[in-house]
C-alpha cells in the first residue's frame, strides 16, 4: 500500500516510526510519505492561509498550494482515495479501517485553521474518490492527530503486520462486540484470582466463556454496538 499525507507539519508524523508502521515499512508492505505543503507556495512567506471570503473569524487555507500538492499525488493513476479529517466526516470505526486496508493507494490532506477553501473538496471530488473522515464528535485543531490515528489503525490490518492473525479476529470491535477480559500470570494478585475456567485447559469451555464475557461485556458497556437503546 501507497500511503501520501499533505500536511503544513510534517513532524506530526514521526510518532508512526515508532508504532508498528515502522515494521510494515521495514517488511516492505507500506510506502509512506509525508509533504509539506509549504513546498507548493511560491511567495516569500509560504503563504498556505487567506482571510475567509464574506468575512468572519480565523483563517481558510488556499486552495492553490492544495491543488498543485494534489495534482502531483494523483497523477500517477493508481485510483486513490483521498482523505480529508473533518468534524462533518463519516465517523471512523473498524469496519472503515478494514476498507481503507484493501485500498492500493491513500492520500491524507491535513486541514488546519478553519479548513480548507470548499473548491478543492469540489475539484478532486470530479476528479477521483473523495471521503471526508471523522474520528469521532469532538473538534481537534487540525487533520493531523486524526490521520496518525487512522493510519496505525489501517497499518496494523495489512496482511502479515500481526504475529497471529487470530489476534485480530479477538478484539474489540471486531464481529461488532468488545474483547474478552485478558488475564496472565500470577494466578492470584493481591487475593484476586484468575477464573478458574481458564485454568481449566478445557478449551471448549473456555471459548464459550470468553463469548459470554463478550456479549455481557458489550451490553453493560456499549449496548449501542449490539443495536440497543443506550
Ligand atoms: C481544521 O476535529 B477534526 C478536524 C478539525 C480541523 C481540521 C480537520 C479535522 C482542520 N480543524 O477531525
Amino acid at each position: 500500500m501507497k500511503i501520501d499525507v499533505v500536511s503544513i507539519f510534517p513532524v506530526f508524523f514521526n510518532v508512526l516510526e515508532l508504532s508498528l508502521l515502522g515494521k510494515a515499512r521495514a517488511r516492505g508492505m507500506l510506502d509512506f510519505a509525508v509533504h509539506d505543503l509549504r513546498d507548493h507556495t511560491h511567495d516569500k512567506h509560504r503563504t498556505v492561509d487567506g482571510t475567509p471570503a464574506g468575512g468572519g473569524a480565523g483563517m481558510v487555507m488556499k486552495a492553490e498550494p492544495w491543488g498543485s500538492a494534489l495534482d502531483s499525488l494523483i497523477a500517477g493513476g493508481t485510483d486513490p482515495l483521498l482523505i480529508f479529517p473533518a468534524p462533518a466526516g463519516e465517523v471512523f470505526n473498524q469496519r472503515l479501517a478494514h476498507e481503507l486496508a484493501a485500498e492500493k493507494h491513500l492520500i491524507f490532506g491535513c486541514g488546519r485553521y478553519e479548513g480548507i477553501d470548499q473548491r478543492v473538496f469540489d475539484e478532486y471530488t470530479a476528479r477521483a474518490r473523495v471521503k471526508l473522515v471523522s474520528l469521532g464528535d469532538y473538534v481537534l485543531n487540525g487533520g493531523e492527530v486524526a490521520t496518525v490515528a487512522i493510519i496505525e489503525a489501517v497499518a496494523r490490518l495489512l496482511p502479515g503486520m500481526v504475529g497471529n492473525p487470530e489476534s485480530l479476529v479477538e478484539e474489540s470491535h471486531e464481529g461488532g462486540m468488545l474483547e474478552y477480559p485478558n488475564y496472565t500470570q500470577p494466578a492470584v494478585w493481591r487475593g484476586r484470582e484468575i477464573p478458574e475456567v481458564l485454568r481449566s485447559g478445557n478449551h471448549a469451555a473456555i471459548a464459550k466463556w470468553r463469548a459470554e464475557q463478550r456479549l455481557l461485556r458489550t451490553r453493560e458497556l456499549r449496548p449501542d454496538l449490539l443495536g440497543d437503546a443506550d
